[in-house]
């Protein structure tokens, strides 16, 4: 196995025995090969497509394979082989797209291992050119978080024949020698198209649950037994909280799920109790304290330890051998009455809040004393409600510079710069934030400047289209370009959605963006030299270093 398609790939390079992450060396495969057939129906429908004749299940179906491939999501197997024989089908019901046919058109695997020594020659290593290797796979990566946030649109009735074509053209144009230039091209309009995506997704969310409002959320877990909701999909919570109406058990957030609390459609649900835990690198810890069930919607899933994995349900794109995946019934809802039923049988959570509970390792909520609430729902509608107060505020001068630290968490311990950067920022700057980078300081006692929040939360990474908006109704007021604004951004990245999330703002033209905690490994020196020089990325350095750059007197 060869991958590198996350921060934390094997010392600063690749994993090639078994991932940091835990995906074995046959899952890595399998991904691959799925990949692989993903470009080959992809090669086949954009002939079809430009016939008017594609294959219309062909998008969504990449879009969730795509996802399934992503960090932290998927380790089963056996999906992926379901995965890869639906592929199949899919591809071979579209007419051939040309006389002589590439390999991932017709290839077919009678084993696992012709899916083995396939793998060996489609992997990420067999591009020889370090520089076309880094860029086909910056571009796939891209595309993993336009399939993610996609699917999610998708679930609810929202989708995009121009988001799903580009995603199909992509794919395929890995399979051509193209040159730098066309490469590069290929790079930033997935960027655009990831705006695209994100704006799609942005508008199903609102629709469906309404626009989030500035809301509080309590970390202090209740004396009824409790399901824990983790992941990015809001829809799985939606049935799970109709479903568990009156049934006396309590639904808490976890993670990514935090900012459900603001959805006006969600507030209805009184047993919608409060957030427990932090973001997911902490999860194994979290999970055996919480007591009752949990159910994971999307990444990140970190492998169960045994002590709780009888507790872990995964549904959607997520998947783990062993563990109980509810799947969606004809009717096309999902039935959760047995997570339901099990919960009635547990212990109510533990109070991670306690600071005596010698489980509780790393979470900075622990480390700070007493009782927190956490401040979510900061995203566009509620943001631009004030907008005149935050510009009076700038102009005032008691608002200086916002900070962009949005994107992800991850397990290892210079994460605590994200921390210690939040601590050290003046008084008169304002963080935005999305992601589950925030857990990082969202419970610090940062307070506010005049009643504005000093941490804006717009919510999931899902949610970075909000930052976007924030940030276009600021340079509208200011009447400037948007690297005008007195804005830094310091993103700590961790998987592929924040890679698209990265070249959605390279697209938007945003420049001078610090990235970290390391540069992702899948850059060769020759495409970091173009990402250098034409947008100013630079990796993120000391605490103080960063802040003379962010933060100029
Ligand atoms: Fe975090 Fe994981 Fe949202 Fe990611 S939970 S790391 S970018 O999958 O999705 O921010
Ligand atoms: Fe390694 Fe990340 Fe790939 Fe997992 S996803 S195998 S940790 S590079």
């Amino acid at each position: 196995m060869y991958c590198f398609q996350c921060e934390e790939a094997a010392k600063g390079c690749g994993c090639t025995v078994k991932g940091v992450c835990g995906k074995d060396e046959q899952t890595a495969e399998l991904q691959d090969v799925l990949i692989y057939i993903l470009k080959g129906i992809s090669k086949r429908n954009i002939k079809a497509i430009a016939n008017g004749k594609g294959n219309k299940d062909a998008g969504i179906f990449i879009a969730e394979s795509l996802f399934a491939t992503l960090t932290n999501v998927n380790f089963d197997k056996e999906r992926f082989r379901e995965l890869i024989n639906e592929g199949i089908l899919i591809r071979d019901s579209i007419p051939p797209a040309d006389e002589i046919e590439h390999d991932a058109c017709t290839w077919l695997p009678q084993s696992d291992e012709d899916i083995k020594s396939k793998a060996g020659m489609v992997s990420v290593l067999a591009t020889e050119n370090e520089d076309v290797r880094s860029l086909r796979e910056l571009l796939v990566y891209g595309l993993k978080g336009v399939g993610a946030y996609y699917y999610h649109a998708a679930i609810l009735g929202y989708e995009d024949e121009e988001i799903t074509t580009f995603i199909q053209e992509a794919l395929a144009s890995t399979l051509n020698d193209l040159t730098v230039e066309e490469m590069v091209a290929n790079v930033l309009k997935c960027g655009e198209i990831g705006v695209k995506t994100l704006a799609l997704l942005d508008t199903a969310n609102t629709t469906a649950y309404g626009n989030p409002e500035i809301t509080k959320v309590s970390t202090k877990p209740k004396n009824r037994p409790g399901i824990l909701v983790t992941g990015h999909d809001l829809k799985d919570l939606e049935e799970l909280l109709l479903q568990s109406v009156g049934s006396g058990v309590d639904i808490y957030t976890h993670g990514e799920m935090l900012p459900a609390h603001a959805y006006p459609a969600f507030k209805k649900y009184d047993h919608l109790i409060g957030n427990y835990g932090g973001s997911w690198p902490f999860q194994k810890e979290e999970f055996e304290s919480f007591n009752g069930p949990v159910l994971v919607t999307t990444n990140c899933l970190v492998p169960p330890k045994d002590s709780y994995s009888d507790k872990v349900y995964t549904t959607g794109p997520v998947g783990f051998s062993g563990l109980r995946h509810i799947g969606t019934s004809e009717n096309g809802g999902k039935d959760f009455s047995l997570i339901i039923e099990h919960a009635k049988k547990c212990q109510p959570p533990k109070d991670l809040n306690l600071k005596d509970e010698g489980f509780i390792k790393g979470l900075f909520r622990k480390k700070d004393e007493g009782e927190k609430d956490l401040i979510t729902g900061c995203a566009h509608e509620a943001v631009l409600s004030i907008v005149d107060k935050v510009v009076d505020a700038v102009k005032a001068g008691s608002i200086k510079r916002f900070v962009v630290m949005a994107g992800c968490d991850g397990r290892h311990s210079e994460r605590d710069y994200y921390s210690d950067f939040a601590k050290a920022l003046p008084k008169d700057t304002v963080i935005l934030t999305a992601g589950c980078a925030k857990y990082r300081y969202n419970s610090l006692p940062l307070g506010d400047i005049e009643g504005i929040p000093r941490v804006i939360d717009a919510g999931q990474c899902n949610d970075s289209y909000s930052l976007v908006v924030i940030a276009m109704a600021l340079a509208k007021a200011f009447d400037v370009e948007l690297n005008d604004l007195p804005i830094s951004y310091n993103i700590a990245w961790y998987e592929q959605k924040a890679v698209l999330v990265l070249l959605s703002l390279l697209h938007l033209g945003i420049k001078d963006i610090t990235l970290g905690p390391r540069l992702p490994a899948f850059v060769s020196p020759g495409v970091l030299k173009v990402l250098v020089e034409n947008f100013g990325i630079r990796k993120n350095s000391t605490v103080e270093e960063d802040l003379k750059l962010m933060v100029p007197e």
